[in-house]
């Protein structure tokens, strides 16, 4: 019983480091309520969200809530947004890429569905698209 029990508690204890170790990117915010833009994993500003007031050069290093199916993975809002909450007077730039490359589109108001917006991504569009983005008072 210990001997076959001891691997389990092994691998536990490797999950459970390897978890920790991967566990160190960030969240983002607290962000103001009244500041910048919202993310929504869903369409018409549902499911997961998350209030931006900065740039962000690489959302695949922020903690969200898509992984791209890799096992042992931390979720992350890389390629994973698929509307935009913006508040008045706000701006929001979202980029195919990393680091503001690739193609974009600047956002003046809210994009309740971004499959609407002719993007690079899948079907043409930029749904579940924007690895970078940035955020600006109009
Ligand atoms: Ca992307």
């Amino acid at each position: 019983m210990t001997i076959k029990l001891r691997p389990l508690v092994v691998s536990a204890f490797v999950v459970f480091a390897l978890l920790v170790a991967c566990g160190g990117i960030p969240s983002l915010g607290p962000t103001p309520a009244d500041e910048g833009i919202v993310i929504y994993l869903h369409a018409s500003f549902a499911g997961p969200s998350q209030a931006i007031n900065v740039d962000v050069h690489d959302l695949g290093k922020v903690q969200g809530p898509c992984t791209s199916g890799q096992e042992g993975e931390t979720p992350t809002w890389n390629d994973c947004v698929s509307s935009v909450r913006v508040l008045p007077g706000w701006t929001a730039t979202l980029y195919e890429d990393p680091n503001y490359k690739g193609r974009s589109v600047t956002l003046t108001s809210d994009a309740p569905d971004l499959t609407d917006l002719q993007g690079p991504c899948r079907n043409r569009t930029f749904n579940d698209c924007a690895s970078s983005l940035r955020v600006a008072r109009q």
